[in-house]
């Protein structure tokens, strides 16, 4: 077979697997919201450690605003979105690891890592939210409720991943639906 030829079934089969892998992959209803969490800022791993230093969650702070524009430091260690809609919380720097779930009253948690592990996102709003608007998508590791009524978790395709019922806290919340969600629905 000449090259010629060779080349142009080569790149009429990628193609085609191409074109197929992106039907494969498309949900089969509504777009997917875009997830602004993607970006390279996102992979970065202080992003989802404690920071060492105070310099480090200098970069932690300028990150999160990074991959969630619109965000507002309200404190040393924490940004606010939506007029306090949405806050995540870094640990500090030095501060001993969190024994247990510490959510607010009023308020359901989600952290980075298992066994309640910051950096954590905590909302209040009854219904639907979309965690990729605060950069958080595919992040939940455990969840923490102290709220009056229950919090379901979704993934990207809206399909339920787990339920955090009121009050109660999950210290991790399993491999199938570990670092999936992307949506959280507040039933109230
Ligand atoms: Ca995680």
């Amino acid at each position: 077979m000449r090259l010629g030829r060779l080349m142009r079934i080569v790149t009429a089969t990628g193609a085609a697997l191409a074109v197929a892998s992106a039907i494969a992959s498309a949900p089969a209803s509504a777009a997917v919201p875009s997830d602004r969490s993607t970006s390279s800022a996102a992979a970065s791993p202080l992003l989802h450690r404690q920071a060492r230093s105070d310099a480090e969650l200098s970069q932690q702070i300028a990150l999160q605003l990074e991959i969630a524009p619109g965000g507002k430091q309200t404190s040393r260690n924490e940004v606010s979105y939506d007029n306090g809609k949405f806050v995540v919380t870094y640990a500090l720097p030095g501060a001993r690891a969190l024994a247990g779930p510490d959510c607010p009253r009023g308020w359901f948690c989600f952290y980075e890592n298992l066994n309640f592990g910051y950096p954590r996102g905590k909302l209040s709003s009854c219904y639907e939210q979309y965690l990729g608007d605060y950069g958080w998508n595919n992040r939940v590791s455990s969840v923490d409720n102290s709220t009056t009524t229950p919090i379901s978790y979704h993934d990207i395709h809206h399909i339920w991943l787990f339920t955090n019922y009121n009050p109660g806290a999950i210290s991790y919340v399993g491999d199938e639906a570990n670092d999936q969600a992307s949506f959280v629905y507040r039933y109230c």
